[in-house]
């Protein structure tokens, strides 16, 4: 039986430029706060920096010729802030601009739409300085650059990302410190939490009024929480503080102006006077699109006991007392991450967000994918895994889209093998191998797997 996704279905690939540009100190590129974080001992696995990362900057060329090879319609990349405005304020680099507007033209040339992010996590560290993303003045910062890259690229990019992830950004990044800038305080991440939100809207309406006619929209990473023990009241309760935090936030933001009230009256006094009257007015913004990365479903197994939350050394930060751990049953089939592989969840996640937020136009799939240990033999990688993983998500996504999930598009993650943030080059997500030394690129099992499901448009 063959089985079709919808006519001009939307087959991509996905990278972000920390992750693999390197150039790390050309054509005068500012630091990021990437590039402080893993030049700090003991933050990155192996010290592992992306200073030079897959050399995409140089070899950008060759990476849309893979793509084109692999007959991929569109490709998602972020734009490096500090390539554009290195201090982080409105003096220009014309350089960045430069291999932005190469790369975009490479693509067009190729017949390959570009897709934007303005946000994948490399902040000019001059902006960190100043309190980065918990501090109020981003949002007006954010949005000029929104709007410089609307004025400079506008003419040919048709879809934009503001931000992506901005649970990872403010959780990450300011609550556990796994992630840049690597701050620990729970209020800090709250308030970055509000200030994303805000600066998604600020960005969109930026560039909505240089470019009218392009299409906004915001990259989340969303998952299922299935709970061991639904009669128990307690876990019941984690289970919707975790929803919010991690599903609801950024929606509930830009569709009403106001956040889920359980996670407010949880955060109490912690989330401080972030909040100003007039803010409702301002989180609100038509948003085009929802762009959704998905890895795995979570679960809540247990509630922990109050004097002994999973917070330090765990990798969710909330909510704290949730055991998360996943059940014996699936502790065998982790990926590379330690993370379950659950696709039956992708389907379900695309059919929960349709039900719970009809007014969202449409749903792009901006990553999913997954990381194992290849080995190369004889030149080859036969990535079984990574390939099944892939089968199975797309088939899961496509049984939703059959039941009415509107599903524009997928991008894989990733074109590449490329820095895996804190776990450095260690972690492998590309469907094309890359080798470090020679940044030798080779397709691996599971871009033929891809490149065959795109040609058949289905299985
Ligand atoms: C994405 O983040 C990033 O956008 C991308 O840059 C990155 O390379 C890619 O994923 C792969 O990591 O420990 O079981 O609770 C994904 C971040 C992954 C955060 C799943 C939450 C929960 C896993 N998310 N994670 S678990």
């Amino acid at each position: 039986m063959s089985v079709k996704f919808p006519e001009g279905f939307l087959w991509g690939t996905a990278t972000a430029s920390y992750q693999i540009e390197g150039a790390f100190d050309v054509d005068g590129r500012g630091v990021s706060i990437w590039d402080t974080f893993s030049k700090t001992p003991g933050k990155v696995v192996n010290g592992d920096t992306g200073d030079n990362a897959c050399d995409h900057y140089n070899r950008f060329d060759e990476d849309i010729a893979i793509m084109k090879e692999l007959g991929v319609k569109a490709y998602r990349f972020s734009i490096a802030w500090p390539r554009l405005f290195p201090q982080g304020d409105s003096v220009r680099e014309e350089r960045g601009f430069d291999f932005y507007n190469r790369l975009i033209n490479a693509l067009i040339a190729a017949d390959i739409e570009p897709m934007v992010t303005l946000y994948h996590w490399d902040l000019p560290q001059t902006l960190e300085d100043q309190g980065g993303w918990a501090n109020r003045e981003i949002v007006e910062k954010f949005a000029h650059y929104a709007q410089a890259c609307a004025e400079a690229f506008g003419d040919r990019i048709n879809s934009w990302i503001t931000l992506n992830e901005p649970w990872c950004v403010s959780w990450l990044g300011y609550s556990n410190g796994v992630h840049a800038p690597g701050k620990k305080d729970f209020s800090l991440a709250i308030a970055s939490a509000h200030h994303t939100a805000l600066a998604h809207a600020a960005a969109s309406r930026a560039i909505k009024k240089v470019c009218p006619n392009v299409e906004v929209g915001l990259t989340l990473n969303m998952s299922n929480t299935h709970i061991e023990n639904p009669e128990d009241a307690e876990v019941m309760e984690l289970a919707a503080l975790g929803d919010s935090n991690l599903n609801r936030w950024w929606i509930d933001a830009f569709s009403t102006g106001h956040y889920p009230q359980n996670l407010l009256d949880a955060y109490g006094d912690l989330k401080k006077d972030f909040f100003k009257p007039g803010d409702a007015e301002l989180l609100k913004v038509q948003t085009d699109f929802l762009g959704v990365n998905y890895y795995s479903d979570g679960f809540i197994r247990s509630a922990l006991p109050e004097d002994k939350p999973a917070i330090e050394g765990g990798f969710m930060p909330f909510p704290q007392r949730a055991n998360m751990a996943p059940p014996p049953s699936l502790a065998n089939s982790l990926t590379a991450m330690g993370w379950v592989v659950t696709p039956e969840g992708l389907g379900n996640l695309v059919k929960k967000i349709h039900r719970d937020w009809p007014h969202i136009p449409y749903i792009v799939i901006t990553e999913n994918g997954s990381s194992y240990e290849d080995v190369v033999v004889d030149g080859e990688i036969n990535d079984t895994e990574r390939t099944s993983y892939l089968v199975r998500h797309l088939q899961s996504l496509q049984s939703a889209i059959a039941e009415g999930a509107p599903v524009k598009g997928y991008f894989a993650w990733s074109l590449l093998d490329n820095f895996e943030w804190a776990e450095g080059y260690n972690k492998r997500f590309g469907l094309v191998h890359v080798d470090y030394t020679t940044f030798k690129r080779t397709p691996k099992l599971s871009a033929k797997t891809y490149q065959d499901i795109i040609f058949k448009n289905g299985f």
